[in-house]
């Protein structure tokens, strides 16, 4: 069976219908264009064919043929704007949305032992204290001899030290400090009581590590001389300091202990938070209940004459605390290795 001229129109016009709609950008709509309605394509083959027919089927199969094309290149319009419509929509959807919040920089924070250096340092500043820093490479006159730990004195081994090999005057004098006590002397050596100081600093010890050693260790140095200075003001002192760094209710004790540089000398620890104070494996407090924080003491004799003050009318204290371990009460850290590993996964918790 052949198709009739008029269903041949029907046909082309159905399927260019179809054919059109799943068309979707701009040279799809060309190349459809030309497959129907072209020189040579479908609908206009059929027109070309129009005059080898009867007149009376000319005229009748070329009014169906003229409403196919009109309706196909309406259609080819309207498929065309809508395409245009589509593709102007998806612009404006990938267009900056500027009532939207924008995406957060990642930014770099202090590192938790410079933000506890600072807390420390903080409340010294309100105390009244002035903040000064010194060397970290230093003679070994002032790390210990001017604080009365002379050379082959036991006490030298308080201090496991790393020396330098520079040479000076046939000596190896020069080391990376072991504690911040050598500012004591240098800053007695240029200022005249009433003297409040705060010294932050690194350290050095050639020491093995473990949760509360570190080979590199933050200290700050605290030195008071003046008239009628006495062990309640270094207690006093160092109880408020506590008291403003960890809140009310952290227990401070305070023991015997010695440094060849203070008389008497003590120790300030507070209770352990690591454990709850009698646990032989905790790495922290290893059962005794307390974490030591510094050393402390009033200032010896011996010291502030050797500066020229008057010992009957200037007495002072000292004290000497530890950074990473203030840090590590205040954050809860219980491996003071963990500081400076720089893993950013605990850095960023800070
Ligand atoms: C001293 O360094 C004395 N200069 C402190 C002092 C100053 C006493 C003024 C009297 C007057 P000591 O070695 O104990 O003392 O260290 C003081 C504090 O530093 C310790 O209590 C501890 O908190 C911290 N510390 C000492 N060694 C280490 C270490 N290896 N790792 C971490 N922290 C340490």
């Amino acid at each position: 069976m052949t198709t009739s001229p008029h269903d041949r129109v029907a046909e082309i016009e159905r399927e260019g219908l179809e054919a059109l709609a799943g068309t979707s950008d701009e040279a799809a709509l060309d190349a459809w264009r030309v497959r129907v309605l072209g020189k040579s394509g479908t609908l206009t083959g059929v027109l070309r064919g129009l005059g080898e027919l009867p007149p009376e089927d000319r005229k009748v199969l070329g009014a169906a043929a003229n409403l196919a094309k009109n309706a196909l290149e309406a259609a080819l319009e309207e498929r065309r704007e809508a395409l245009r419509r589509a593709a102007l929509a998806s612009v404006e959807a990938d267009a900056i949305d500027v009532t939207l919040p924008g995406r957060p920089a990642p930014r770099g924070r202090l590192h938790p032992i410079t933000q506890v250096r600072r807390q420390i340092l903080d409340v010294f500043e309100r105390l009244g204290f002035l903040v000064i820093e010194g060397p970290e490479v230093e003679l070994d006159s002032y790390n210990f001899d001017s604080l009365r730990i002379p050379e082959h004195h036991p006490a030298r081994d308080m201090w496991d030290t790393f020396w330098f090999d520079e040479e000076v005057d046939g000596k190896t004098p020069l080391l990376l400090r072991t504690h911040t006590s050598p500012m004591q002397v240098r800053f007695m050596e240029t200022h005249e009581p009433p003297i409040r100081v705060a010294v932050p600093g690194r350290c050095y010890r050639y020491e093995a590590t473990d949760a509360t050693h570190e080979w590199m260790l933050e200290q700050v140095e605290l030195l008071v001389i003046d008239e009628g200075v006495s062990m309640a003001n270094l207690k006093g002192t160092l109880q408020e300091w506590a008291r403003q760094m960890f809140g009310p209710s952290r227990k401070v004790m305070m023991r015997n202990s010695y440094f060849p540089f203070v008389e008497p000398g003590v120790e300030v620890a507070v209770d352990c938070f690591a454990c709850p104070g009698d646990d032989p494996s905790c790495s922290v407090c290893r059962g005794s209940g307390w974490l030591e924080l510094m050393g402390a003491g009033m200032v010896h004799r011996d010291i502030i004459e050797a500066q020229g003050y008057d010992p009957e009318r200037y007495t002072g204290f000292a004290a000497g605390m530890g950074v990473e371990r203030v840090a590590m009460v205040l954050l809860g850290v219980s491996d003071i290795r963990d500081f400076h590993l720089n893993d950013p996964r605990f850095l960023a918790q800070f």
